[in-house]
């Protein structure tokens, strides 16, 4: 009896100990840089690779064991958890790094992709059939699983659907829009994951999930027109690539307008269905669309009441009844460029007003424009 009343102040010191513990690594601060370059905001996320309990890694494989704890990320519980015993997943496993050829004959996006022996641009071999069920993106089709492997999706934790679209330009890096990245905290980024080979969103059929460690956005991003709106994301870990998972051919830099005025173009994404659509659609959808004039667009987007400039550092595709729409902005507008079949990515969806509305086209960010910008942070 008194040996039991002389643990009691033992164990309340033992439960008060441990509550204080688990309250802090619930709260645990991010440890985050922001800092700006002459041309790009950058924000830096510590600790995203698994190490600990107090890292929260719920997208990655973690070392050690450990128990499953509070989680606030609600919907990082569909995200592969490698210590959870039933998780369901495969789970991203990273071979040495002598396992990966270094070949210089491929048409690749950056020195890293080349280190890895794959084209950039894998794809369908032709646009997108006009002829198809009218679906989505807008007036799109389902597309076939994994059959856009650059595509990426975008999700943060407490969103059920992916927030935006991005795509695949290294091993490391992912191309999106600023708009999709610019209001966020270093909190918010360091809940945000990057799926990779996904086609069913509601299910995630994701083959590799990454978390973010570097945010990059365009320093005159104007989120009233539109301006500049494109981000690099840095991953973690590097991605290893597969026919389910690699890169898009990025244009040479050209502040050229016009030079894919008339081609086809195909659109994809996790977006809206319909303008006034709530509920996005489970799975990836793709349309094509058609490259216009910029000039043309620029009188589109002059009307009274819209008053928006388009400029040369913009595209503008359209066609009846087709369009990206909300959910649908950061993803990649492809074209096959040349007498080649592999696809390059022209822009980035942007903004539109409203979706596949009758004279007004949707419009994105130049990839030619910003190519520049783009290799600076996609090479360092
Ligand atoms: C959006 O809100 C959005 N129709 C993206 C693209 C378009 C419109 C809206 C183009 O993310």
């Amino acid at each position: 009896m008194k040996m039991r009343m002389s643990r009691l102040p033992h164990l309340a010191i033992f439960f008060f100990a441990a509550s204080v513990h688990l309250l802090l690594f619930s709260i645990c601060p991010v440890s985050s840089r922001i800092y700006r370059t002459n041309d790009a905001v950058v924000i830096e996320v510590d600790d995203v690779r698994p190490s600990t309990f107090a890292n929260r890694n719920f997208a990655n494989p973690a070392p050690i064991p450990m128990m499953y704890a509070v989680n606030p990320y609600t919907i990082l519980l569909s995200q592969p958890y490698s210590n959870f015993p039933f998780w369901p997943y495969p789970l991203y496993q990273q071979p040495a790094s002598s396992s990966v050829p270094d070949v210089e004959d491929v048409a690749a996006t950056s020195s890293e992709s080349k280190q890895q022996k794959i084209n950039c641009g894998v794809g369908p071999p032709s646009p997108p059939q006009r002829s198809l069920p009218v679906a989505a993106i807008v007036g799109g089709s389902e597309a076939i699983p994994n059959s856009w492997p650059f595509i990426a999706g975008l999700r943060i934790a407490g969103r059920s659907s992916v927030f935006c679209g991005g795509s695949i330009i290294s091993p490391t890096r992912i191309l999106t829009a600023a708009h999709c990245v610019e209001k966020m905290s270093a909190f918010n980024i360091s809940t945000m994951t990057v799926n990779l080979g996904m086609h069913n969103q509601t299910g995630n059929d994701a083959d590799h999930t990454r978390r973010v460690s570097r945010v990059v956005y365009h320093i005159a991003y104007n989120a009233n027109t539109n301006q500049n709106d494109v981000a690099v994301l840095t991953i973690d870990p590097p991605i290893v690539y597969s026919a389910a998972v690699s890169p898009v051919c990025l244009p040479r830099a050209s502040s050229a307008v016009d030079q894919f005025a008339g081609k086809d173009a195909a659109i994809m994404g996790w977006g809206r269905e319909n303008e006034n659509d709530t509920i996005p659609p489970d799975v990836l959808k793709q349309a094509t669309v058609q490259i216009i004039p910029n000039a043309d667009c620029k009188t589109q987007y002059a009307v009274g009441g819209v008053e928006m400039e388009i400029t040369n550092q913009q595209l503008c595709a359209s066609a009846d009844g087709r369009d990206t729409c909300q959910g649908d902005s950061g993803g990649p507008i492809v074209v096959q460029a040349g007498s080649t079949t592999a696809w390059t990515q022209v822009g980035i969806t942007s903004f539109g007003n409203g979706c596949a509305k009758p004279n007004f086209a949707g419009v994105y960010a130049s990839v030619a424009f910003f190519r520049n910008w783009i290799n600076t942070y996609m090479n360092s």
